[in-house]
C-alpha cells in the first residue's frame, strides 16, 4: 500500500511538473523568439522578458535574430526555426504581407504563432500584442512633435525601414491628429534609418541639410532617436532642431538633460517580452482569443495580472500597457 500510494504521489508530481512546461497540445513549450533585427537593443531587451517567462515555465526558449532587418531574412529564421522543432514562434514583422505565407505553413504544421511589437495580417498569427495602444502612440508623437516645434512649423520624421507595420500605423495616426488638432506643424519630409546607427545618423544628417527650416525630428524607433538626437547634440543644429519619439531612457538621459530639447517615451520592453510568452502559452494551451476574451499573464508580470482582447488596427491585440514620457526629472529612475 505504501508503494502505490509512493508511485501515485511521484505520478501526481510529474503530472504537476510537465504542466508547468506543457504547451497544450502536451509537448514541452519551445519557444523561437524572431525580432526584427538581431542587434537591436531594443529587442534585446525584451528578450531579457521572454527568458524571464520562460524560466518561470520551465520552457526552452531562443533568441533568433535575423541579420539583415527585412522580411526575406525573417522568413529564414522562421522556417529554420519550424524544421528545428520549435512550437511556438514570437514574432515582431518587418512586413505586414511577407511573413504571412511561411507563418501560416508553420501554423498548418501544429506551431503557435504569436506577434508582437509589428504586427502581420491577421491570418498570419494568432494575436498580436501590442505596446500600447496605436492610435494613443501617434497621437501622443504629433503632441510631443507640436510641443517642441512651439505649435508651428516643418518637422521631419526619421522612421526605420518602409515596410514596418508598427512605425508605418503610428505614422499615420499621427499625421492624422496633427492635422486634425496642430495643423500649423506640417511634415515635410520621412527617411528611413532603417533602425541602424550610421544609416540613422546619415538619414538625419540628410534631413537637416535638406530642410534647413525644420523645427523638429520625431523619430518613432528605439535606433533612429538616438542616433538624430546624439546627431543634433554635436552639431550646429542643437537648439535649433528639437527630436522626439520613442526610445529607450539609457540611450536618451543624456540628450533629455543637455539642452538638445529632446524627448522620448517607451513602454516596458523587459515586461513586454515576458508578457508576449504568457499570451503565447494561453494560445498554444487552447485559449481563446477573439474581442472581448481575457487572456491571464504570469506571477512576474510587472503590470496587469489579466488583459483583454481588443480590435486594434490591423487585427485582434492584446495590450501591453501605458507608455512613460521620460522627462529631466523622471529619467534616472528608469534603468532600461
Ligand atoms: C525599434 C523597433 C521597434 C519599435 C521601437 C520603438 O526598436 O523599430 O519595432 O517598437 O523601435
Amino acid at each position: 500500500m505504501k508503494k502505490v500510494l509512493s508511485v501515485l504521489a511521484a505520478a501526481v508530481l510529474l503530472a504537476g511538473c510537465s504542466s508547468s512546461s506543457d504547451g497544450g497540445s502536451g509537448d514541452a513549450l519551445k519557444i523561437a523568439h524572431i525580432p526584427k533585427l538581431g542587434t537591436i537593443g531594443y529587442f534585446q531587451a525584451a528578450d531579457k522578458g521572454v527568458q524571464r517567462a520562460c524560466a518561470e515555465l520551465g520552457a526552452e526558449c531562443a533568441y533568433k535574430g535575423p541579420t539583415e532587418i527585412t522580411a526575406a531574412a525573417q522568413v529564414k529564421e522562421i522556417n529554420a526555426a519550424v524544421q528545428a522543432g520549435y512550437n511556438v514562434l514570437i514574432v515582431a514583422a518587418n512586413d505586414k504581407d511577407a511573413l504571412v505565407p511561411a507563418l501560416k505553413d508553420a501554423m498548418d504544421k501544429g506551431v503557435t504563432v504569436v506577434t508582437y511589437d509589428s504586427d502581420v495580417a491577421q491570418d498570419g498569427r494568432s494575436v498580436f500584442v501590442n505596446q500600447a495602444s496605436s492610435e494613443g502612440i501617434g497621437q501622443a508623437l504629433a503632441k510631443s512633435a507640436s510641443d517642441i516645434a512651439g505649435g508651428a512649423g516643418d518637422i521631419a520624421i526619421l522612421s526605420t525601414t518602409p515596410d514596418a507595420t508598427n512605425q508605418n500605423v503610428w505614422i499615420d495616426f499621427m499625421k492624422k491628429e496633427l492635422a486634425a488638432k496642430y495643423p500649423n506643424v506640417k511634415v515635410v519630409a520621412t527617411a528611413y534609418g532603417l533602425d541602424k546607427p550610421e544609416e540613422s545618423t546619415t538619414e538625419t544628417q540628410g534631413l537637416i541639410q535638406k530642410y534647413p527650416k525644420i523645427k523638429a525630428i520625431v523619430a518613432p524607433t528605439s535606433v533612429g532617436i538616438v542616433a538624430a538626437a546624439k546627431y543634433v547634440s554635436g552639431s550646429a543644429a542643437k537648439g535649433k532642431v528639437a527630436v522626439t519619439g520613442l526610445g529607450l531612457p539609457n540611450d536618451m538621459k543624456t540628450y533629455i538633460k543637455d539642452g538638445s530639447n529632446a524627448q522620448a517615451s517607451l513602454w516596458d520592453v523587459e515586461n513586454f517580452g515576458y508578457v508576449a510568452v504568457y499570451v503565447a502559452k494561453h494560445v498554444r494551451d487552447g485559449g481563446a482569443v477573439a474581442v472581448g476574451d481575457k487572456v491571464a499573464s504570469g506571477p512576474g508580470d510587472k503590470g496587469d495580472a489579466e488583459r483583454t482582447v481588443t480590435a486594434g488596427a490591423v487585427g485582434n491585440e492584446i495590450i501591453l500597457g501605458p507608455a512613460t514620457v521620460f522627462t529631466k526629472d523622471n529619467v534616472d529612475q528608469f534603468d532600461f
